[in-house]
């Protein structure tokens, strides 16, 4: 029965993968598509970006997996090769046929293998497949001129900065090991408006597609970041491989200027969107798939600052996820990401990344 909503879903979103492979590649170009860039505003303006229709579609295919499982917050146990399978069978309607069967057929497989499982084990067994990952990363800071005001990071903060994100990121299974740290004295590349983004990646952007890319830059139009989704397609050179990484406000650091965004907690929101998440409030509706994670409440706009508590969907279960890396809220307010985003994370990074 799930099995159909699955295919029903996919099938309305096929047309774009068939008839424009490189869909996500096109829409791209234009920097300033809201399709791909994602932001977080300091304040309590709405979000004004949407992820593309076609990288929807792969999360629609990694959500109903999930539901189609359990409609619990337990874990859905696919091997990475499985999840990659199934993206790169969508090309066709009969591939996807069978790969929704196949699917099928995996999560029946899963189910009878979990059922001499206790699900205390479920947890660990996904920390310890996740635990080996170690992504390597660059910062790349950015700057106006070689002052405090004028975007320019001290070494020690970028520290402190690789240390948040690996305190942080620890217990969902992600490490990040700093390759390298690059200073940019660059007017032009330090205020993205200036519309310098692809030029500057072109000319620093590091490593491989595993590899994380961070830019602290000067001005960001008001937002606090953005960052790209991992997708297919991107074969080093290609624009998505160039574009892919995040852009994140230099005084977000850990002891930068930003009062209440300062804890270097930007960086963890951003990084969430380049494993592949969506904000908690996807889609700012009570009703609809939000974003496709089952643990983390419907909320139908975003937090600011930190309140107490806060419930924009008052007849769906549960109060906004006002701690979560993914709503809007302030940096001391953000405490965890979800069983489910961890999933998630995993299986994104493990499809588009490994
Ligand atoms: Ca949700
Ligand atoms: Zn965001």
């Amino acid at each position: 029965m799930v099995t159909i909503k699955y295919l029903a879903a996919f099938a309305a979103l096929a047309p774009v993968v068939l008839t424009h492979p490189m869909a996500d590649a096109a829409t791209i170009v234009p920097r300033l598509n809201s399709a791909t860039i994602f932001a977080r505003k300091g304040t309590s303006g709405a979000c004004k970006t949407r992820p593309s229709p076609s990288f929807l579609a792969d999360v629609a295919a990694f959500s109903n997996l999930e539901k189609t499982h359990d409609n619990s917050t337990k874990f859905n146990i696919m091997t990475a090769d499985e999840v990659k399978n199934k993206i790169l069978n969508k090309g066709s309607v009969s591939v996807l046929s069978t790969a929704i069967d196949a699917v099928g057929n995996i999560v029946s497989r899963e189910i009878e293998e979990r059922s001499t499982e206790t699900e205390e084990e479920e947890p660990s067994r996904i920390e310890a497949r996740a635990s080996a990952v170690t992504i390597n990363t660059y910062f790349h800071n950015v700057y106006k001129d070689a002052t405090l005001d004028g975007g320019y990071i001290p070494k020690a903060r970028l520290a402190s900065q690789i240390n948040v994100m690996n305190q942080i990121y620890a217990k969902y299974g992600f490490q990040f090991k700093l390759v390298n740290y690059y200073y940019i004295k660059n007017a032009n590349w330090a205020v993205d408006e200036n519309g310098g983004e692809y030029q500057m990646k072109q000319a620093l952007r590091k490593g491989d597609y595993r590899s994380l890319n961070i830019y602290f830059i000067y001005d960001i139009s008001g937002n606090l970041g953005y960052c790209y989704y991992p997708q297919s397609g991107a074969s080093p050179g290609s624009e998505v491989f160039i574009y892919d990484g995040c852009t994140i406000l230099y005084n977000t650091v850990p002891g930068g200027s930003y009062v209440d965004y300062n804890q270097g907690k930007t960086a963890v929101h951003e990084v969430g969107h380049w494993f592949g998440l969506l904000h908690t409030f996807e889609g700012e509706s009570c009703s609809g798939s939000g974003d496709q994670i089952s643990d983390t409440p419907q909320q139908s706009s975003p937090t600011s600052g930190c309140p107490a508590s806060r419930n924009s969907c008052p007849n769906q279960a549960g109060n906004d996820p006002i701690n979560n890396y993914m709503d809007y809220s302030s940096d001391s307010c953000y405490t965890q990401f979800s069983a489910g985003q961890n999933q998630r994370m995993v299986n994104m990074y493990n499809t588009y990344r490994r």
